[in-house]
């Protein structure tokens, strides 16, 4: 392999169901060469996100498909090793959209400076970046959580749902997180704190959220929709509030799934069900961030990754973790 290459992943093919690996295409090219006003990043981290499966497909979202034959999409972030722009300069650190590849043309538009003092960079894509902040503003903003609330978060060891969790508790809630092994149920409640975890694969969901709720659920932080939503549902407090954050459940099956039908709960319970994205809030990353970076910093909130390397594995690790292979925030250590 030459190491003067850019290493880029394309979409080779709109998947049907669950990606494979054919779905994708691993090339070599040359390092873009740099113009006027461009820098040149060298990739060390790339985010694998359950968006990107979206954007898979041929379908109209709040941003363009990939097209087939085109990098996949993706946040990373890289040093920079050539500039041609005054805003930026050799040698700085900056977080971007710039897909599945070693190596990113750039012209500043978009890119957000990062701090290496500050801690581990590839943070700036997990627990500081895109995934921490979903966590920050659904669970804060769309939730309102008040001590004392019992809070479920599913796909809770993942990399948003870690976070919502984690925050919860800092809020005084009681919180409880459905995940698919027996791994992650113990990480969320030994390592994390959660009050307690319930297997949704090997679990009757319903029985389990009756012991481990027995009051009652206030808030719910859905990241998965299907059967595990239908239970919860069913068992909210009056002025309950549900963020839907995503339905991971739903991303791959050709044929979604029809539901929920029980959505009654909700007039009865007088509660609150909101979509939200988080680019919305844009306008209040610095404020998130901030206390995001202080409850790291005082202990309070803790972050697993799950890392692998090399950017040609990045195809399987991204089917691995739609499959719930991953435990906390999937990342590719690029260089
Ligand atoms: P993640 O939880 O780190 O990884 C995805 C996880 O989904 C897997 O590990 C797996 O965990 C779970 N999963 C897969 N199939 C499932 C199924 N059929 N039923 C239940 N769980 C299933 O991913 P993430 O980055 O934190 O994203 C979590 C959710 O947040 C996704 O729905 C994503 O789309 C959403 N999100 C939304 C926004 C927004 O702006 N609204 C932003 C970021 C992310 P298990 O082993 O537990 O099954
Ligand atoms: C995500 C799932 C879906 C996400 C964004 C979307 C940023 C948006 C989808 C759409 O607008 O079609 O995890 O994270």
């Amino acid at each position: 392999m030459n190491s003067e290459s850019n290493i880029k992943v394309l979409l080779a093919a709109r998947p049907k169901g669950y990606p494979r690996n054919e779905d994708f295409l691993v090339i070599e090219s040359e390092i873009p060469k740099i113009k006027e006003g461009e820098l040149l990043v060298k990739i060390d981290w790339l985010s694998l996100d359950p968006y990107m499966r979206g954007r898979m497909n041929d379908v109209k979202s709040y941003a363009p498909s990939v097209e087939v034959g085109d990098v996949m999409v993706g946040g990373a972030v890289g040093t920079i090793i050539e500039s041609r722009t005054s805003l930026f300069s050799k040698g700085e650190i900056v977080e971007g959209s710039f897909g599945w590849q070693s190596y990113a043309l750039s012209n500043g538009v978009g890119l957000r400076k990062i701090n290496p003092d500050l801690g581990p960079i590839q943070s700036s894509i997990g627990v500081l970046g895109m995934p921490g902040l979903t966590a920050y503003f659904g669970l804060l903003d769309v939730c309102q959580p008040i001590a004392g609330d019992t809070v479920v978060v599913s796909a809770a060891s993942g990399a948003v749902g870690q976070i919502a969790g984690q925050i919860a508790k800092i809020m005084g809630c009681r919180v409880i997180g459905t995940a698919g092994t027996n791994e992650k149920v113990q990480f969320i409640v030994d390592e994390l704190g959660f009050d307690a975890g319930i297997n949704y694969k090997t679990e009757n969901v319903g029985t389990s959220l009756n012991s481990a709720c027995p009051d009652g659920i206030d808030i719910y932080f859905d990241n998965v929709g299907g059967f595990v939503t239908d239970e919860v549902i069913k068992r909210i407090n009056t002025g309950a509030r549900i963020a839907i954050c995503g339905q991971v459940s739903q991303y791959n099956l050709e044929e979604p799934e029809l539901g929920p039908r029980n959505l009654f709960h909700l007039t009865k319970s007088q509660a609150k069900m909101e979509g939200f994205l988080v680019f919305a809030y844009e306008a209040r990353y610095d404020e998130a961030l901030h206390r995001l970076s202080k409850w790291i910093n005082q202990d309070k909130l803790k972050y697993k990754e799950d890392i692998v390397e090399g950017i040609r594995n990045a195809p399987q690790t991204f089917i691995g973790m739609l499959n719930g292979e991953n435990l906390g925030k999937t990342l590719i250590k690029v260089s």
